[in-house]
């Protein structure tokens, strides 16, 4: 089972929960933050830190990050990043090559980026149809501004856009914002926003890795079995960095049997999160696309068994996304 014994997706208020009950149950391992930027609709935007000594905050030791839920229907991305947090925390009691690497380390997890959009969809009615009204599969924020004046009113969730409105968070980003794969218009699922770091999602991201050392970065999404590097476009061509970014990125997959490659082989994107992060910091950064079944499957097939290993599409390894972030958190310990 799941390193919390979790069963099924967890609403909002129960990440909130569940942080914050981290930090409070281990106060020099964990501690609870908030970003920086209230969403659009102002709701708080929460991460932990997981450190020994965690609050010695200047200690100089690299930094990794996990974060989930850039897209609002892709539940699973932040099921894997607070499980992750579970096993760091259990880890660090229980296995003692898990606390010598949380030793090494400090270990930044957001399981949700988009909370606006998680809500909606975590909590719309099933529907499942990509219909305009199909709240669940809502995938953007909840940004009103940049749409038509008469979609501009009301809250996000029923307002008379549907949910066609908002920005995508991972077109957001400034590194080739703008380019290939990435839309103009405030209608389309991948909406670029109105500027670079127009929104508080991304805008969150950003003032977390400018400010901390972070060398290793995984941001989570739904679906495809793929562990996506730098960069997102074919024109780009590869970076000096490849042969390193591609290493780690084949060993992951080795654990998890998804498939490593440069996102551009996906389909060309830009303003995406780790390829601002790596191209503006150097840190190496992937996107996962947790399995095959789709955005949100059944809990068990999505999370439980991709977590630990047990997925009936994984390949080689069979150690799941658990054994995978151990191969981050390694480079990260020891790069
Ligand atoms: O299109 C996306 O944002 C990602 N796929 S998803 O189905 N989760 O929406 C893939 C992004 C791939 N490109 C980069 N990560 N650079
Ligand atoms: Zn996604």
């Amino acid at each position: 089972g799941l390193p919390s014994g979790r069963t099924s997706y967890r609403h909002l208020y129960e990440y909130e929960f569940e942080l914050k009950e981290l930090a409070r149950k281990n106060p020099k391992l964990v501690k609870a933050f908030t970003l920086n930027h209230p969403s659009i609709e102002g709701r708080d935007v929460l991460g932990v830190e997981i450190a020994t000594d965690v609050a010695n905050i200047a200690d100089g030791k690299p930094v990794n990050v996990t974060m989930g839920v850039h897209h609002a229907r892709e539940w699973p991305a932040s099921e894997h990043a607070i499980e992750w947090a579970y096993e760091l925390v259990n880890g660090y009691q229980n296995d003692p090559a898990i606390k010598s690497l949380v030793g090494k380390t400090r270990n930044i997890i957001v399981p949700i980026v988009n909370v606006d959009g998680f809500s909606i969809s975590r909590e719309a009615e099933p529907k499942g149809d990509f219909s305009r009204f199909d709240y669940e599969m809502k995938r953007k924020n909840c940004k009103a501004d940049d749409s038509p004046s008469q979609f501009r009113t009301g809250i996000c969730k029923a307002n008379p856009a549907g949910r066609e409105r908002g920005i995508d968070p991972n077109r957001n980003y400034p590194t080739f914002w703008g380019g290939n794969g990435a839309s103009p218009n405030w209608n389309s699922d991948t909406f670029r926003g109105s500027g670079p770091f127009s929104e508080p999602e991304t805008r969150n991201i950003r003032d977390l890795v400018s400010k901390r050392q972070v060398t290793n970065l995984v941001t989570l999404h739904t679906y495809g079995n793929l562990i996506l590097r730098p960069p997102g476009v074919a024109a780009t061509r590869a970076p000096l960095d490849e042969p390193v970014l591609k290493a780690l990125g084949d060993k992951m997959a080795s654990r998890n049997g998804y498939r490593s490659i440069p996102s551009w082989g996906l389909y060309d994107t830009t303003g995406t999160t780790e390829d601002w992060s790596f191209w503006s910091t150097g840190g190496l950064g992937y996107t996962f696309e947790i399995n095959t079944a789709g955005f949100h499957p059944t809990y068990q097939n999505a999370v439980v068994a991709e977590y630990t290993g047990t997925a009936p599409a994984a390949g080689a390894g069979k150690g799941g996304n658990r054994a995978a972030f151990l191969d981050m958190l390694g480079s990260a310990a020891d790069p």
